[in-house]
């Protein structure tokens, strides 16, 4: 009973805010409208293989990927088996492994944040297909136990096929390739939560096919990212000859996706897909034949070049009122070796936030220095905008503040620099109770969890 009172409050909070934003959207109030265009999939670095997960024996590759939060355990599949691999570092190879015996074999998984849930697609009988099931665990020592499938999203009968299941951070929206068109693509279907008041699991809801991917193309082995808004699949799009790895992004749950792009990493010589990202989306593992006949599980790293980030030139403790009205300016220092013409400068974020102007001066050197020749890149933000992104912050906090963009030959830059905060701010809105700026199903599932 208090449970379920919870559960409707909390619903009207989540119904209240949304109402909230769409009215001040169309008021044209809230500023932060992200700029998804120009951001780049950026560049990678030299694909490396997990030599140490495929059975050379036997010849038999690792395939599908899905990597622990923590980096230590790696669950994939290889020869139609799950499998589990351990290293004592979050890098490195995997130094000893256990193959999934309990449960039958699969066809993709994916593991949830706490490694208590697998969700993984299964070949029931010759008139059903392959559907997508749930095996759990009460402790990351246990065996898994299969629960049942999703039955509800599944269209059954012979030759139907779903499979490749990734999930929200939540648990609450899952992707997942289904061939019930015909051809292979992504669907997406939902739920309110994970289990209902008795313990059961839920099941997702609604089979919507996620059409903007690919159009009349075949995609394969989606990848969400935690909070829903980053995807990234396999497919054969735009001329392609092989299989390569694509990124797409949405700007809300209520948005298609758009901004589709290729991945640094792939290439028309070789075979590259099932992609499972790290959290910080800075390390890529995905399956891939490549030279020599080479197939497995391959990692690359994002390359990221650092820059330095001078907020407020001219000033070192950096001051930001939260109250404050105006614009916060900041600087990209450039240097003997590095232009800052070379930035693409509308790519550039502070905070995820967009600057309202720019322009090329020399302000600042580098620690403090005043102008020291080099020209710098000079961004102005609305102060209010970057505040918005704040949790609650008092008097005196000194916060990290990062800047995230592209170079225009698509390297990833990265820096960052600290203010100190002038007066106290709690962000208005209730129900973005993890202060992660956004008010989403993340906020719902953690009231609706106590
Ligand atoms: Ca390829
Ligand atoms: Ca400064
Ligand atoms: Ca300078």
């Amino acid at each position: 009973m208090f449970k379920g009172s919870i559960f409707t409050l909390s619903l009207w909070i989540l119904f209240l805010s949304m109402t909230w934003s769409r009215l001040a959207a169309e008021g044209g109030k809230p500023a932060v409208k992200k700029e998804h265009k120009s951001l780049s999939a950026g560049q990678w670095s030299e694909p490396v293989l997990l030599e140490e997960l495929n059975d050379s024996a036997n010849d038999i590759p690792a395939t599908r990927p899905c990597l622990s939060k923590d980096g230590l355990t790696m669950y994939f599949m290889r020869d139609g088996r799950i499998m589990e691999a351990y290293r004592d570092a979050p890098s490195g190879p995997f130094t000893s492994e256990r193959a999934v015996t309990e449960l039958d074999k699969g066809y993709g998984i994916w593991v949830s944040e706490d490694e208590l849930r697998l969700y993984y697609a299964h070949y029931e009988y010759a008139s059903v297909g392959r559907r997508i099931r749930l095996a759990t665990r009460n402790s990351k020592g246990e065996l898994w136990q299969d629960v049942g499938t999703f039955t509800v999203i599944h269209k059954d009968g012979h030759g139907q096929i779903d499979t490749s299941p990734t999930l929200t951070a939540d648990e609450l929206t899952m992707f997942y390739e289904s061939n019930r068109t015909g051809i292979k693509q992504l669907w997406t279907a939902t739920r309110a939560s994970i289990t209902d008041g008795a313990g059961n699991f839920t099941q997702f809801e609604n089979p919507t096919r996620v059409i903007e991917l690919a159009d009349d193309d075949e995609v394969w082995t989606p990848y969400i990212a935690p909070d829903g808004l980053t995807i990234y699949y396999g497919a054969i799009l735009y001329g392609d000859t092989t299989r390569n790895i694509y990124k797409a992004t949405r700007p809300s749950f209520n948005d298609p996706f758009e901004n589709i792009e290729k991945v640094g990493i792939s290439t028309d010589l070789y075979w590259e897909w099932m992609p499972y990202l790290t959290d910080d989306a800075k390390t890529l593992y995905f399956y891939s034949r490549r030279a020599n006949d080479i197939r497995g599980i391959w990692v690359s790293h994002k390359i990221i070049q650092n820059v330095i980030v001078d907020i407020k030139p001219g000033s070192s403790r950096n001051p930001l009122n939260v109250k404050g009205k105006g614009m916060l300016p900041v600087a990209i220092l450039g240097a003997e070796d590095f232009d800052v013409h070379s930035i693409m400068a509308v790519s550039i974020r502070l905070e995820g936030v967009a600057a309202l102007r720019q322009s090329y001066q020399d302000v600042a050197g580098p620690e403090g220095a005043g102008p020291d020749g080099f020209i710098d890149l000079t961004l102005k933000f609305k102060t209010q905008d970057i505040v918005g992104t704040f949790g609650e912050v008092n008097h005196e906090d000194v916060l990290t503040l990062v800047i995230e963009g592209v170079l225009t030959d698509e390297t990833a830059i990265e820096g960052s620099d600290e203010v100190t905060i002038v007066g106290k701010h709690k962000p208005l809105n209730q129900a973005d109770i993890n202060k992660d700026g956004i008010v989403d199903l993340a906020d719902f599932a953690i009231i609706s969890k106590n």
